[in-house]
């Protein structure tokens, strides 16, 4: 039973398999006088209070609130622990809304106690661009838990969204709620055997001895491609180009422009990392790979605190095969000692997995969207979008 989704515009479980039901919008778009103006009511004792993530202050609390509370691995072993460079970053894109960054305190001691964010962008949805948000960062307090506050929340951001005349969005979750457009596997590629073995990321195998496994998972100390550099400022025009003619191939995917494609690819150090491919003859960029770091707090581990983790984010590849782009890009996250890489079976990333020995993870991405109906659910190979 979902009494919150089954009142939210979004594919029903009941009509999941019926395609005599049209693709797009499921509603049509109000006039803007007619959107709620005043913010929904919160319990008596909280307030809304929006969230500047300029503010190292701010940005702290956030961090904070995440920190302690935001997701958890199904066996509470591990938590997302965003930094606080990375919040900015994945919050302030081009076009970003203040106003989107929303977050609750309690009146009486003004501790936040809930945050959620939409950031702008533009979804390409079989070919037709549509104006989204995406919806990111939803957590609740452990201690206010069950107490329907996340509705309360993502009506407000909806409404908030609204105010801008943008009426679709597109989320994740690990949880399975109405009507997933697709549902995404996560694998891991092991970097740090030892490491991992030790608090609880993976396990050694059968008939697999410690020194076996450190062989199994070596890497090579340098990278293979040729013209191989870390992206730059001058790359973003070739990057873009390559970007949206790749991502124009899914069913649903982002379009960036230039000034996007340098606010999410251009490096910053244990944020993003982006690297292309230079073309010794020609100096064209022919293809590029990149990814973002989260670690995660390992909780209740006596030697460690922290896993190091980094995410595939996007690549393309038109002259070095994919599998060698993504072999370079492990290659890389172990130079700056990660201690794995893990990456979604979106875009092309599935077949090259398991000969890269990535292992499939226990955790499921589910993909949304908020107001507007697929006909029946993607393939994760069809699917062009990463979120944070
Ligand atoms: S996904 C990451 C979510 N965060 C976490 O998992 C962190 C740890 N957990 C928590 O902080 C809490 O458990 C949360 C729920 C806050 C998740 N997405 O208040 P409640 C539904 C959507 O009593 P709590 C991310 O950030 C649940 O099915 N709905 O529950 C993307 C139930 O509804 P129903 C969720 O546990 C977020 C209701 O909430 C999720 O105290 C996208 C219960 O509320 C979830 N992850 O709090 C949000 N988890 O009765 C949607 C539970 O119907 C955006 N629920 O089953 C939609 C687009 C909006 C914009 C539209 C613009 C046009
Ligand atoms: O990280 C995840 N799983 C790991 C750790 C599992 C620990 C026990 N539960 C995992 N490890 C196995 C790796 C192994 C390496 C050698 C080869 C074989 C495999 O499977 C999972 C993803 O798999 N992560 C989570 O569960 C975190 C939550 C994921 C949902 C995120 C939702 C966020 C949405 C925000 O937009």
């Amino acid at each position: 039973e979902h009494k919150f989704w089954e009142s939210q515009p979004v594919g029903q479980f009941k009509d999941v398999g019926d395609s005599s039901l049209p693709e797009g919008p499921i509603e049509q778009p109000t006039p803007l006088s007619e959107v709620k103006q005043e913010p929904y009511n919160l319990p008596e004792l909280y307030e809304w209070t929006l969230c500047d993530m300029d503010s190292d202050e701010v940005c702290n609390e956030v961090y904070l609130l995440l920190m302690n509370n935001y997701v958890e691995d199904d066996d509470n072993l591990f938590r997302f622990n965003y930094t606080k460079e990375f919040l900015r970053w994945g919050l302030r894109p081009p076009g970003f809304y203040q106003n989107w960054h929303i977050g609750v305190r309690v009146k009486a001691s003004k501790k936040l106690v809930a945050f959620i964010t939409g950031i702008p962008v533009k979804m390409s949805v079989r070919g037709e661009v549509v104006r989204m948000a995406e919806v990111n960062f939803l957590c609740v307090h452990k201690k206010l838990r069950s107490k329907r506050l996340a509705p309360v929340m993502i009506k407000e951001v909806t409404r908030r969204i609204h105010l801008e005349n943008i009426w679709q969005a597109a989320y994740t979750a690990g949880v399975l709620l109405p009507t997933p457009v697709a549902t995404c596997q996560y694998w891991h590629r092991t970097l740090n055997p030892k490491k991992l073995i030790d608090i609880g990321f993976s396990r050694l195998g059968d008939r697999m001895t410690m020194s076996r496994t450190i062989k199994l998972y070596r890497l090579p100390t340098s990278t293979a491609t040729p013209g191989l550099r870390k992206m730059e400022l001058q790359d973003v025009l070739s990057v873009t180009r390559l970007l949206q003619n790749y991502l124009s191939r899914f069913v649903v995917a982002p379009t960036f422009d230039e000034d996007e494609v340098e606010h999410w690819l251009l490096p910053q150090e244990n944020v993003v990392e982006s690297y292309v491919v230079e073309s010794p003859e020609t100096h064209r960029i022919t293809d590029f790979f990149s990814f973002y770091a989260l670690p995660s707090s390992i909780l209740n581990n006596p030697s460690y605190s922290t896993l190091k983790a980094a995410y595939s984010f996007y690549n393309v590849s038109t002259r070095t095969p994919l599998i060698q782009l993504f072999q370079d890009a492990l290659v890389i996250a172990k130079q700056k000692d990660y201690d794995v890489f893990n990456a979604l079976d979106v875009m092309d990333n599935e077949p090259l997995m398991k000969d890269l020995k990535f292992g499939q993870g226990d955790g499921q991405l589910y993909y949304y969207l908020y107001n507007y109906r697929l006909r029946e659910a993607l393939k994760p190979s069809e699917l062009g979008l990463v979120l944070l």
